[in-house]
């Protein structure tokens, strides 16, 4: 059940010069560039086909002639972990490029499916780049002609040496534990899966949505931000220096973590993203030549850690406002670029349409310019705008260490957590309890703010407020200082204060 209709229609497009042999020696295909169209849209295919046998793994396409003369070109593969083609494909890559008219051609891409049992229905992954011959161009067009007809997904990486080529081809992101807390995070993130594996292997954790009392349970991003700690159940899973995150029950919340090399558990939270997401696009944006072009502000609530606010407060615009999605969302409505996450992983980038316009219409002065402006623009299409998104933020956050080269260890000294405490605390009646300053500080009851003033001057980087909760019938408290007995002592004082 091949489909070869899409094949015939661009096979017919690069016919094979008649009274030519071409053969795939030690450095792939290499003759006169002006004979090499028909091959290069044949190994767009072959590539194609390579991938799909790995199981999706990324093959590497190098069109180049090394050293030869300029009007020479030449192209090969590189097998997934960056090495040379192997010897059985180079003589079945000679025998596709030899077929002489398009039925022969399909003929042996069928006699090749057949013996090497290829499933026709898998991805295949394929990334290409050439060096500055100036045929190179066209023949790249043939080569995605040929990875077209396949359906392959292909990354065209434009002109880059050679063993860099090799580099990009064997490359792979380390695999990210999904926590998925036994909800419907699951089905996302098996989906999104199929998509992303051969570049980012995503293992689920914490699957099991059918088990009664299972959903949230000693797992999930409210477990991990609340507890500070691994959920048990990936105890035996994580091994030092190893990425996780942990979603909640309907996937809008996001928390990573890692263990170090002495398994000592770090935690990466809301106000972690932010920090890391405001500083790559401002990044981006000074590095595209938008400096000053438009404003890059973030927001954060009273939870936010003191300092990701002073880490940030140093560098960008920064917005403290009343707890609960809507109001960020307003908040970060205000900026060019919004950056809004709640510490507890809830939050995304809004991009106003007047930065859209700009992105659209800028023009960049240098090649450099035009690669963090392409970078960027990526960017505003991989971000959900519409709301957080604990896909799609995983997706931003690995898209970012990916391209600084991070590993959660350098994430995570961006700046320190102050240590803290947040508790909840039941009273008589929570209506009593109102509050003023983006929620920072209490108006009632009478003079409950100024016992609490008395005891945070006590503490050493001392800060702690007192809220009534608009999702549960409770008083949270949350309190923070430079060392952790204090903060944990702070906010016991408080939960005996308000009792
Ligand atoms: P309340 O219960 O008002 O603290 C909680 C979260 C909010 C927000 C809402 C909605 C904390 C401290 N509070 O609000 O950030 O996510 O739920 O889900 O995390
Ligand atoms: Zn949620």
């Amino acid at each position: 059940s091949f489909p070869t209709s899409e094949l015939v229609k661009f096979s017919d497009l690069h016919p094979k010069p008649s009274n030519v042999t071409f053969s795939y020696g030690t450095a792939g295909f290499r003759t006169k560039a002006s004979l090499l169209d028909s091959v290069l849209f044949r190994v767009g295919v072959l590539a194609a086909l390579r991938s799909k046998r790995l199981d999706g793994k990324t093959i590497g396409v190098m069109v180049t002639a090394s050293h030869n003369p300029e009007a020479d070109n030449g192209v090969k593969l590189v097998d997934p972990r960056g090495e040379m083609l192997e010897n059985s494909w180079e003589t079945l890559a000679t025998n596709l490029s030899n077929a002489e008219t398009t039925g022969d051609f399909i003929q042996v891409v069928k006699n090749i499916i057949n013996h090497q049992k290829i499933d026709i229905s898998k991805t295949a992954n394929v990334i290409i780049a050439r060096d500055t011959r100036p045929s190179g161009p066209g023949l790249v067009a043939a080569l995605e002609d040929g990875l077209r007809a396949m359906g392959a997904v292909a990354r065209n990486e434009g002109v880059k040496t050679t063993p860099i080529l090799h580099y990009l081809a064997g490359k792979k992101a380390p695999p990210l534990v999904v926590d998925c807390a036994n909800g419907v995070g699951f089905f996302a993130a098996k989906a999104m899966g199929e998509y992303v594996n051969s570049v980012l292997p995503l293992i689920p954790h914490n699957i099991a949505i059918n088990a009664l009392g299972a959903l949230n349970n000693a797992c999930g991003a409210d477990y991990v931000k609340t507890s500070q700690r691994l959920p048990p159940s990936l105890v035996s899973v994580l091994h030092p220096g190893q990425r996780a995150c942990s979603f909640d029950g309907d996937a809008d919340r996001l928390i990573y973590f890692y263990l170090d090399d002495r398994s000592q558990f770090h935690m990466l939270d809301g106000d972690k993203i932010a920090a890391l997401v405001a500083n790559f696009i401002a990044e981006l944006a000074k590095g595209a030549g938008l400096d000053g072009k438009f404003e890059i502000g973030v927001v954060q609530t009273a939870y936010a850690n003191g300092s990701s606010t002073k880490y940030l407060s140093e560098r960008l615009p920064v917005q403290c406002v009343k707890t609960g999605v809507k109001n960020l969302h307003h908040a970060a409505e205000g900026y060019s670029i919004g950056v809004y996450f709640e510490a507890n992983g809830h939050g995304t980038v809004l991009f106003s349409p007047s930065a859209l316009s700009i992105l659209e219409t800028h023009q960049p002065s240098t090649p450099a310019q035009s690669t963090y402006l392409s970078n960027l623009i990526a960017l505003s299409d991989l971000i959900n705008q519409t709301v957080g998104d604990a896909l799609s933020d995983m997706l931003l956050v690995e898209v970012i260490l990916a391209h600084k080269g991070y590993s959660g260890l350098e994430w995570d000294s961006i700046y320190s957590d102050l240590p803290n405490r947040l508790v909840k605390v039941v009273v008589k009646d929570r209506n009593i309890f109102e509050t003023e300053d983006a929620e920072r500080r209490l108006t009632s009851p009478p003079g409950l703010q100024q016992r609490l003033d008395d005891i945070i001057r006590k503490y050493d980087g001392g800060r702690a407020f007192v809220r009534p909760s608009g999702t549960e019938d409770v008083v949270r408290v949350y309190a923070e200082a430079t060392l952790r007995p204090q903060a944990d002592g702070k906010s016991q004082t408080f939960d005996l204060e308000i009792m």
